[in-house]
């Protein structure tokens, strides 16, 4: 027998492959289609790293177990090789980008050529070839015909590092991204910008159509920013001028106390008073040279001075003083807001730092009134344990129609009695605990609606939020009758906690109130305004706007938070921006056919403080004749931010040899839109939100039908040091893709192990014990194999059907597992698979006929995951094919259908999935299976489990 040796086994078949170009996307193929890619990978000095092999090994897998599967598969890889790292290598050595780039993307396709990745490496192009970036600068023309691309002088953000101009989303917590401890600045200077706030509102909508991760889909969200609400005019007193401010909550309008405008504010000066105008005008002063994001840090101090001027609150004629505070922003909304102190945290702070009025205007709520509620006057109790900062929370158990769950203590006021007596006589009733200090109680009440079960009635309980300390912990024998007593458990939980635990929406609102201190910002019921007080907030809101509009004093308003996407650099090593600016014509645009306008050959990267390119310098390259009326004009210098090239490369893919136009609008509809991205979570708002945009425009101008360039989107999770660190070259931690294919484990078992430490979308720690375990697998799996195959041909007309049974479960579960993108689980089932092979080898000779199909489907299953070991397990039994290019194998249901049962699978009493187990499986086993299922791991994560509890059959339930 051969003995495994991928180091036979791997040159010999990529070496094959590549001869026989397995792998090229078929465009005229009659099959269906399926669109498999990995993020555009930039070529670094340093090679693929491991992060690179996971990413690239789960896109690889589902793009062969697809093909296996009868589609046509297209699976392209490219580089996105313009960027700083190679300017600032050129920078330090001399050697120019152009030299580098090229020697590190040889060596990233030598590195993905030997991990076997099932590539049509005929489409492979750089986003720093002239014949790429062509279109790149064609697509820049093109947005600028439509007003898309415009230039304008502004304060940017400044990386001094990179000494260039960055986006908005390339700022991460007031730093550059590319240097997490380096605040940025900004600078003044004209900029080339992409109108992406044409777009904002069908990238915020169509973001509910993508099979995206939830996560990334809100941080697009929140990054676009949506916000719907009313602008409303105030009449300023004495005055002629209106103020008119941006509210979400035009429903809060009786609450609105004081107002502010931003010190930037064109009314400002007109507005204030003689005698307040040397204290404005110093604020003012002040305040201007702060940035953005120290005024919207919340952490800081609230400051403002008051302008002497009052306004007209239009609901209520109240006059209300406009106060100049540096939390207002002059670039949201109108510049300016009515400040509603009791519902908005930095209006609270402000109003409590200068003593303004504090006017509640809606009362916590929880559930909706019927109309035929029967009311109980209440109270809502929140019991804190100073000596360890804990808060009693008593646990009702499943919530049921809006009743049940965590909740503060509660109970109906009896008679007469105040809220406070009620409260005492609850605590000790309901906790035992009798030694108490009264701290403070709401001056509002809370309300929640819900259905009694055991009243049978539509229920109202409304009362105030009340605190108390505990002076110690001694208890009282609770004298709550004995079938009261299990309805509920208590546990003192972490002050930090509680908010998040309690399941009632008003008990929360009291909790926020009475211990963090938190204002009420959700909908609730109007008081203390006027003739809509006793309607609910969100009716309101709607009434207000409408009545206000009536009478031409506001309407309503949608703002959004994204800004246009800044995209000049001053940086060399980009693709230049196609324009030319002439004295006489302006800005001009490169003719087209005078496309590319090519990056020219530079000796001095050094970039320069005067804040331009260092193309800037080459005047040879700079002076042009003008393309309109041919006198002396100059090229622009600024380069496109590398995301512009990365916004449209997923096309090329499709078409990536056409010099007559970026892509041929057949091929893009045949392929597009991709139908599975996988790549790492940072992206979220850049590469992911600019690509959209593009793909819309081009879909606006007719070059495609479709507008989303990602149908579905995977984040793989970071892969880790052995010890649980961050791989850092510097560390000395690093793990080499190369080596550990050299070491002579080869890249199938390298491909393996990626896959099975965890779920792919986790972070998890390298195993070197792992890697070995998934080589001894492939070992087993190859001498089963082998032992198969020199037993004589089957001989016996005998047919085993616990044989044909492990069969089908095995290709059940494995097939189940790839179309969940469980490939730990998928592989841990052919592990399992190959052990019970071995058992039934023990009984049923290899001349058995179901040996056959046995071995085959194992083969076939692996082949996704080790393409090299099973393309030369597939030849030695007899094929003449590619396993590659084989049938996904199938299963029989009527052999599986015996004793399984579904169980529901709880994480503290929630129910979390359901899985479906042997009946007769013993409790470890299943408990071990409920582990394994990705949504009840990631409740879990990495808290201990305390108790497991399985009731057999029926339930898993999981105590964490
Ligand atoms: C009254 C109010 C009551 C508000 C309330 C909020 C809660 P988003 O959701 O981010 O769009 N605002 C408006 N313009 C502002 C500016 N230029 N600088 C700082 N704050 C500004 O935020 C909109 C809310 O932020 C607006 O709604 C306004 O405060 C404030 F219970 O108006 B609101
Ligand atoms: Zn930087
Ligand atoms: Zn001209």
């Amino acid at each position: 027998m051969k003995r495994y040796n991928p180091k036979d086994v791997e040159p010999k078949w990529q070496k094959i492959w590549e001869e026989s170009q397995l792998y090229r996307a078929n465009d005229v193929s009659k099959k269906p289609k399926y669109y498999a890619l990995s993020f555009f990978p930039y070529p670094s000095g340093v090679g693929l790293h491991i992060g690179h092999t996971r990413n690239f090994t789960i896109t690889d897998v589902i793009a062969r177990y697809k093909r296996l599967q009868g589609y046509e598969v297209l699976h392209p890889m490219g580089w996105d090789s313009f960027g700083l790292p190679a300017e600032n290598f050129a920078i330090k050595t001399g050697t120019p980008p152009q030299v580098t780039t090229k020697q590190n993307t040889d060596n990233f396709r030598a590195q993905s050529k030997r991990l076997g990745l099932s590539i049509d490496w005929s489409r492979e192009f750089g986003s720093t070839d002239a014949d790429y970036y062509k279109w790149t600068q064609w697509f820049f023309l093109l947005l600028h015909k439509r007003d898309l691309a415009y230039r304008k002088e502004s304060l940017q953000f400044w990386c001094n590092v990179c000494k260039t101009v960055l986006a908005n989303e390339q700022v991460v917590n007031g730093c550059c991204w590319r240097h997490e401890d380096i605040p940025v600045t900004k600078k003044n200077l004209p900029q080339w910008f992409f109108k992406i706030t044409n777009y904002a509102d069908r990238l915020a909508q169509d973001l509910d159509s993508l099979d995206w991760p939830e996560g990334i889909k809100a941080m697009q969200r929140n990054w676009i920013g949506k916000s719907t609400g009313a602008e409303v005019d105030f009449q300023i007193v004495d005055s002629n001028e209106k103020l008119r401010v941006f509210t979400t909550r035009p429903d809060t309008l009786y609450g609105a106390t004081y107002m502010v405008v931003a010190p930037e504010h064109p009314l400002l000066k007109e507005i204030t008073t003689s005698e307040q105008r040397t204290s404005v005008d110093s604020y003012v002063a002040d305040a201007i040279t702060k940035t953005d994001i120290d005024r919207m840090d919340d952490s800081r101090e609230k400051t403002g001075v008051f302008t002497g001027a009052y306004a007209v609150n239009p609901v209520n004629k109240e006059h209300i003083p406009i106060w100049v505070a540096d939390y207002v922003l002059a670039g949201y909304g109108t510049g300016a807001i009515m400040a509603v102190p009791a519902h908005d945290e930095r209006d609270h702070e402000f109003a409590v730092q200068y003593s303004l009025p504090i006017v509640r205007v809606v009362e916590p709520t929880a559930g909706e009134a019927t109309g035929d509620d029967t009311h109980k006057e209440s109270v809502f109790v929140a019991l804190r344990n100073p000596a360890n900062n804990t808060v009693l929370v008593l646990d009702w158990g499943p919530r049921q129609e809006r009743f049940g769950g965590k909740m503060l203590i509660g109970g109906g006021v009896e008679g007469d009695e105040s809220h406070q007596t009620t409260a005492e006589r609850e605590i000790v009733e309901e906790t035992g605990y009798k030694n108490l200090t009264f701290v403070k109680e709401t001056d509002y009440k809370g309300h929640g609606y819900f259905y009694s079960n055991t009243k049978h009635k539509n229920m109202h309980v409304s009362g105030k939020g009340l605190l108390f300390d505990l002076i110690d912990e001694e208890q009282a024998a609770t004298n709550l009758d004995e079938g009261e007593k299990n309805k509920f458990t208590i546990a003192w939980e972490p002050i930090e906690k509680v908010a998040n635990l309690l399941d009632d929406g008003v008990h929360e609102a009291m909790y926020r109130d009475l211990v963090l201190g938190e204002c009420y910002h959700d909908e609730g019921l109007m008081v203390n305004s006027g003739e809509y007080s006793g309607m609910s907030s969100s009716d309101v809101r709607e009434k207000i706007v409408v009545e206000l509009n009536a009478r031409g004093n506001g309407e309503e308003k949608i703002n959004f938070r994204i800004r246009d996407w800044l995209i000049s650099r001053q940086r060399y090593w980009g693709a230049p921006i196609p324009i030319i600016h002439c004295e006489k014509c302006g800005t001009v645009p490169v003719p087209e056919e005078q496309l590319p306008v090519v990056l020219p050959e530079l000796e001095d990267f050094q970039p320069k403080d005067d804040g331009r390119s260092p193309l800037a310098h080459i005047d040879e390259w700079v002076n042009v004749d003008c393309p309109e009326c041919s006198g002396p004009a100059t090229r622009e210098t600024d380069t496109m931010d590398g995301f512009a090239c990365s916004s449209w490369y997923f096309l090329r893919f499709t078409d990536p040899h056409n010099d007559s136009v970026a892509f041929g609008r057949e091929l893009a509809e045949t392929w597009m839109p991709v139908d599975m991205y996988v790549g790492g979570a940072e992206h979220a708002v850049m590469h992911l939100l600019y690509a959209r945009m593009w793909t819309k425009v081009m879909h606006d101008v007719g070059l495609i039908s479709f507008d989303e360039p990602f149908k579905a989107l995977r984040n793989q999770g970071m892969l880790l040091a052995e010890d649980g660190e961050k791989i850092s070259k510097s560390k000395g931690n690093d793990i080499r893709p190369e080596e550990i294919i050299d070491n002579g484990y080869g890249a199938d078992a390298l491909r393996l192990i990626v896959l099975f430490l965890a779920p792919y979308s986790q972070s998890t720690p390298w195993s070197n014990e792992g890697l070995g375990g998934v080589y001894r697998f492939l070992q087993r799996a190859w001498t089963i194999t082998n032992e198969y195959i020199d037993a004589s041909e089957p001989t016996s007309d005998t047919q085993s059907s616990e044989l044909l049974v492990t069969r089908s479960k095995a290709v059940k579960k494995v097939t189940e597992d790839l179309e969940d993108m469980s490939f730990n689980t998928a592989i841990a089932a052919m592990m399992e698979y190959v052990n019970e092979l071995y058992k039934l080898k023990l009984n049923i000779a290899f001349s058995d006929t179901a040996w056959k199909s046995a071995i085959e489907a194992l083969v076939l299953m692996l082949a996704p995951f080790a393409p090299h070991m099973t393309e030369e397990l597939w030849q030695q039994l007899g094929n003449k094919t590619s396993v590659h290019t084989a049938d996904w194998p199938s299963w029989d249901d009527q052999l599986l259908a015996t004793d399984t049962v579904i169980v529901v699978v709880q994480v503290n009493g929630k129910v979390r999935a359901e899985i479906e187990i042997d009946k007769n499986m013993p409790k470890d086993d299943a408990l071990k299976l409920a582990l394994q299922n990705e949504k009840v791991a990631s409740f879990i994560a990495d808290h201990p489990v305390k108790k497991s509890i399985y009731v057999p059959g029926r339930i898993i339930n999981f105590v964490i």
